[in-house]
């Protein structure tokens, strides 16, 4: 537990001028350079879409560019249809039974990737602040102001963490610190990262990605292809659900 404490994820290189215009250039979508090493938000305050250097292996996806999440003072802040509503602090959820699992995310844009997740399940926080029966789903907010739901039948299957570990590393900024959704049999727009809060909630609504595209509600992995970045984007069939291999 104390390694989160002790790993410095900021790197504060100062801004030259140049990351500020590569920075903005990320902004405004210009990243067709695929050769470029760098992601635009190196040594800045600021997360965002990148597919370049050390993320050509798991595309970072954020549906705009985020202000870092400052791990001294984020909580979780857990509330809606249940009986003890409150906020947990990352140590109180590194207290909660922990679970490791490798499982693909596959992004709807045809890419997946894999990864050891090390998390929590929700039924843990539930036996905490106790959901109402009314209560059918989760509505997920974050950093980015992303907004996702999920119902509790989904969040409550055997393959869905809440997690706070890749790869026997805290998250990322990029992959979602502290704390995000792995939900291996849905497409990774229904895995929201960098969560800020939990709504309990008793109607489903659409999620960011399903207003932006034309993407389902549901987010259930359908049958078709893969593109998976660990097999040289090498195109395979799918048969819909989570990708097992
Ligand atoms: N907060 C937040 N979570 C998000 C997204 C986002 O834009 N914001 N994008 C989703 C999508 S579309 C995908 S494919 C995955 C990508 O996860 P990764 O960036 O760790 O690869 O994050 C999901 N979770
Ligand atoms: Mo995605």
């Amino acid at each position: 537990m104390r390694a989160f404490k002790l790993i410095s994820r900021r790197t504060f290189l100062g801004r030259t001028f140049f990351s500020a215009l590569a920075f903005l250039a990320g902004w405004f979508g210009f990243s067709r350079r695929g050769h470029a090493q760098l992601d635009y938000f190196s040594g800045t305050d600021y997360v965002g879409k990148t597919r370049a250097g050390p993320y050509r292996d798991f595309y970072i996806n954020y549906f705009k560019p985020m202000r870092r999440i400052n791990p001294e003072t984020w909580v979780l802040k857990v509330g809606g249809l249940c009986d003890q509503p409150r906020t947990f602090t990352l140590d109180d959820l590194l207290t909660l039974p922990a679970h490791t699992q490798v499982s693909r995310l596959k992004c709807v844009e045809c890419w997946s990737a894999k990864a050891r997740w090390r998390g929590f399940h929700i039924a843990e926080l539930e036996q905490i602040v106790r959901p109402h029966p009314q209560a059918k789903g989760v509505v997920f907010r974050c950093n980015d102001t992303y907004v996702e739901h999920l119902s509790r039948e989904s969040l409550n299957h055997e393959r869905t963490l809440l997690a706070y570990e890749m790869n026997g590393e805290p998250l990322t900024d990029e992959h979602g610190f502290p704390l995000r959704v792995v939900v291996p049999f849905k497409y990774g727009y229904k895995n929201p990262k960098a969560i800020l809060e939990m709504e309990y909630v008793a109607q489903s609504e659409p999620g960011t990605w399903s207003r932006i595209g034309p993407y389902s509600t549901d987010g259930t992995i359908l049958p078709g292809y893969d593109h998976p970045l660990d097999k040289n984007k090498i195109r395979r069939r799918i048969s819909g659900g989570e990708i097992l291999d």
